[in-house]
């Protein structure tokens, strides 16, 4: 007889970590769908999460580890004596050359198992080297830089639920899930709002899942953003349409941002970025005259070129109209897994952003507030010389599928003396590991919902945005036969052998709320914790303790009137918005081309629905009769005039690389843009014709790593890319 049960967890897939059902039979997942009895995220599931099952049970999955053989190929090696060789290899590696020789880095789905950060993060300090870096340095780094810039304000930014205006620049949370609108069930929630009267502005070259509910949405040439963005400012200011009472006690720099917007008038702006004149007033006229909401952005915000100033430019928006947490008014997340929210109505000054710590070896650049710049550790992997990073280990990231500049990355990994991957898949980086490091997946291991709720710390309206908790317990076994390892647990078993000790990151809050501290422990390393001991230990001084969240399986809603208090009176910090940086910078922006002669179109990024990243294109519930690779979308005009049909090759080249890719109409374009999700192709550029069709092709080579890189965080332009386009 079957035996058939519903557990609650939560999803896996991406960093949303939504509650979901799971519908077991005899003990194995068959079925994943949103958990109704759950609050905040109202039962939602997206089509990646309900393809959770042929994601743990898929044939290429890696069921023990894999050791690179002396003639390239890869065999199945025991995880103990994986851990053995490879704590022996990095001893060496250290004594010989330095701490500075290893490196780590995490990729995204690092995101959906807390504990693997933090541990990976301290092994790799702990060893005494400075060298880790994060997917986040090449996704949205403006973001912590602008907010350092600024200050902070320590009772937060307003909430989506109450604003009557919502600013969405170069991002489709619709799709990607990712942040700006809350990702508790995005587009319900943009639903419910626009139902309420709330007004849309989206500025976006492509009329995206998100731009079509837009009330207002600017068209611009992609990579124009900063001028749009100081042409809005231009308006608020000259129209005074800014708070001048929140303005006057709280905030610095006016003087100097109203002189570096003066130039940046809507005719200007307008004439770069091929929006009408009236449009950029209206916007800026809807924005400001509103009362409560804020403007915001994602990855186009970030990718094209001036990732820091777009970002600061938006706070600059946000700040002149006074779009914060006042005294008296209550935050809308207290704090369930994170520690109690402190929240005051007053300005701490703006932080350190640049050379913060370490500096690299190319390009001037150093650690930043957004962390080591990841677009320069291909070149610290392959300069000779004092410092050369030799070991790499990586956490859920696909650097040959993501970094910028493949080649660059590729010839990198190549050059690794240890390169220890920890993949659920031979990804095209495992194809050029050492070792990979087959880990428990899923539902095979439990996890919380702190990862989410702390993603506050990246930007406005991530995070979660009310004051939900959950925790889901293991519901699986792992594969029978099957020799696997927690991602954490692997750290941990590395840094037994070196003989070192690790502790749990205390994470503060830079961008949201301000919170009581959590404390610094160290873990036992000689009686090994199980995993929910160290989510004890990582969710220490949370408001709610994770045992009374464990009560409630399908998670629940732990809310508390949380107030912000009035300034304090010997508090004299204020918001900068005139940064002399980005003023320089701004000022560089009135006489910049975003174009480039002899190559007329510019590539865009863009997250289709049936990949993440490089990951889940391999799903059939996902891509079924659908592409499994990536479409070059173009409007269909533009595929006239170069005389190329739908379906039929094209050859796209920057000024760095060469790819071939596959056309496909999209009338949601602005003309003049190609619009093409990154992460894949494999190792090679390989266009032999079934190859192409199901790898794609991979838009990292056409990036360089020198083009246009924000001098703090080292991101290149990424987006808003002058390409050529021909006929193969
Ligand atoms: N040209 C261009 N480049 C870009 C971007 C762009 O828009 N354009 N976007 C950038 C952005 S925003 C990002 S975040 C980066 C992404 O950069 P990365 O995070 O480096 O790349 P991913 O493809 O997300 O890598 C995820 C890897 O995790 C593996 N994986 C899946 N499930 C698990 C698991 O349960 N455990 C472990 N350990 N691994 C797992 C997958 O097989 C995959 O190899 O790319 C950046 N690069
Ligand atoms: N389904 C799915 N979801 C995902 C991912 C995925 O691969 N698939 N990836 C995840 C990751 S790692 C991240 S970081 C997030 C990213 O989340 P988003 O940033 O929302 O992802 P995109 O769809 O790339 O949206 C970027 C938008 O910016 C626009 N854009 C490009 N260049 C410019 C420009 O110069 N100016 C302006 N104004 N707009 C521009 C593009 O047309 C596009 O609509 O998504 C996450 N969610
Ligand atoms: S949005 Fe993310 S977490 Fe939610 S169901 Fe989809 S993949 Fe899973
Ligand atoms: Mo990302």
């Amino acid at each position: 007889m079957t035996i058939r049960t519903e557990q609650p967890s939560i999803c896996r897939m991406c960093h949303a970590a939504c509650p979901i059902t799971v519908e077991m039979e005899d003990g194995k997942p068959i079925k994943v769908t949103g958990n109704k009895a759950s609050p905040t995220y109202h039962a939602f599931c997206c089509s990646r999460g309900q393809a959770s099952v042929e994601h743990i049970n898929h044939p290429d999955r890696l069921l023990s580890s894999m050791k690179r053989q002396a003639d390239g190929s890869f065999a199945p090696i025991g995880i103990e004596q994986a851990m053995d060789e490879i704590a022996d290899k990095i001893k060496a590696l250290i004594d010989a050359n330095g701490p500075r020789s290893l490196a780590a880095y995490f990729g995204t789905y690092s995101g959906p198992y807390p504990a693997a950060p933090p541990m990976l993060g301290s092994l790799v300090a702990s060893l005494g080297s400075p060298m880790i870096f994060a997917s986040a340095t090449i996704d949205q780094p403006g973001k912590d830089i602008a907010n350092a810039m600024l200050g902070q304000w320590k009772a937060g930014p307003q909430a989506f639920a109450d604003a009557d205006v919502w600013l969405m620049l170069g991002g489709n949370p619709l799709v990607s899930i990712a942040g700006g609108i809350p990702s508790q069930n995005p587009a319900r929630r943009l639903t419910d709002k626009l139902k309420d009267g709330m007004k849309l502005i989206v500025i976006d070259p492509r009329r995206s899942e998100t731009a079509a509910r837009a009330h207002i949405h600017l068209r611009p040439t992609p990579g124009e953003d900063s001028s749009l963005l100081a042409a809005m400012l231009h308006v608020i200011i000259n129209e005074s349409l800014y708070d001048a009472a929140f303005v006057a006690d709280n905030v610095a720099g006016f003087a100097a941002l109203a002189a570096a917007v003066e130039v940046f008038s809507p005719a200007f702006a307008a004439a770069r970025a091929d929006v009408p004149e009236q449009q950029i007033i209206d916007a800026a006229r809807l924005f400001a005259t509103a009362k409560r909401g804020v403007a915001t952005g994602l990855t186009g915000a970030n990718m094209s070129g001036h990732s820091s100033l777009v970002e600061y430019l938006m706070l600059c928006m946000n700040t002149l109209c006074g779009r914060f947490v006042r005294a008296g008014e209550a935050v809308a997340n207290p704090g369930v897994l994170l520690p109690r929210a402190t929240p005051v109505a007053e300005a701490v000054a703006p932080a350190a952003y640049a050379n913060l710590g370490e500096k690299l070896r190319v390009r001037g650049l150093a650690q930043s507030a957004s962390g080591m710049p990841t677009a320069a550790l291909a070149d610290e992997i392959l300069l000779e010389g004092e410092g050369q990073v030799k070991a790499l280990i990586i956490n859920g990231g696909n650097p040959v599928a993501a970094w910028p500049d493949q080649e660059k990355t590729v010839a990198a990994m190549k050059a690794l003396e240890l390169l220890v991957h920890v993949d659920i898949k031979m990804s095209a980086t495992a194809k050029l590991a050492d070792y990979i490091i087959a880990p428990k997946v899923s539902f095979e291991v439990p996890t919380m919902s702190l990862a989410v709720e702390q993603l506050e710390n990246f930007s406005y309206h991530w995070g979660l945005c009310e004051p939900f908790g959950m925790y889901a317990p293991a519901l699986v076994e792992p594969p029978a036969g099957s020799d696997l390892i927690e991602e954490w647990e692997f750290y941990y078993g590395l840094a037994q052998r070196l003989d070192i000790g690790l502790f749990a990151y205390s994470l503060e809050s830079k961008t949201a709320t301000a919170r009581e501290g959590r404390d610094f422990v160290m873990f036992d390393m000689v009686n090994k914790p199980t995993t929910d001991e160290v989510f004890e230990i990582l969710s220490n001084r949370s408001r709610i303790p994770l045992t009374e969240v464990k009560q409630h399986p399908n998670g629940a809603l732990f809310p508390e009137a949380i107030i912000a208090q009035a300034r304090s009176q010997d508090c004299d910090a204020r918001l900068d918005i005139g940064n002399t940086d980005m003023m320089a910078e701004l000022a560089t922006v009135q006489h910049e081309t975003t174009g480039l002669a002899g190559y007329p179109y510019k590539l865009v990024c863009r997250r289709m629905k049936n990949a993440y990243n490089s990951s889940l294109r391999d799903l059939p519930k996902l891509v079924k009769t659908k592409r499994p690779y990536n479409p070059a979308f173009m409007h269909p005009d533009d595929l006239d005039e170069l005389g190329v049909g739908e379906g039929e090759n094209i050859v796209i080249t920057s000024i760095h690389g060469e790819i071939i890719g596959i056309a496909n109409a999209d009338k949601t374009l602005k003309r003049g843009i190609l619009s093409m999700a990154h992460a894949f192709g494999d190792v090679e550029q390989d266009d032999r014709n079934g190859s192409l069709f199901s790898n794609g092709s991979s838009t990292s080579r056409l990036v360089s790593t020198n083009d246009s890189y924000d001098r703090f965080s080292g991101m290149p332009r990424m987006s808003a890319l002058p390409i050529k386009i021909c006929k193969h």
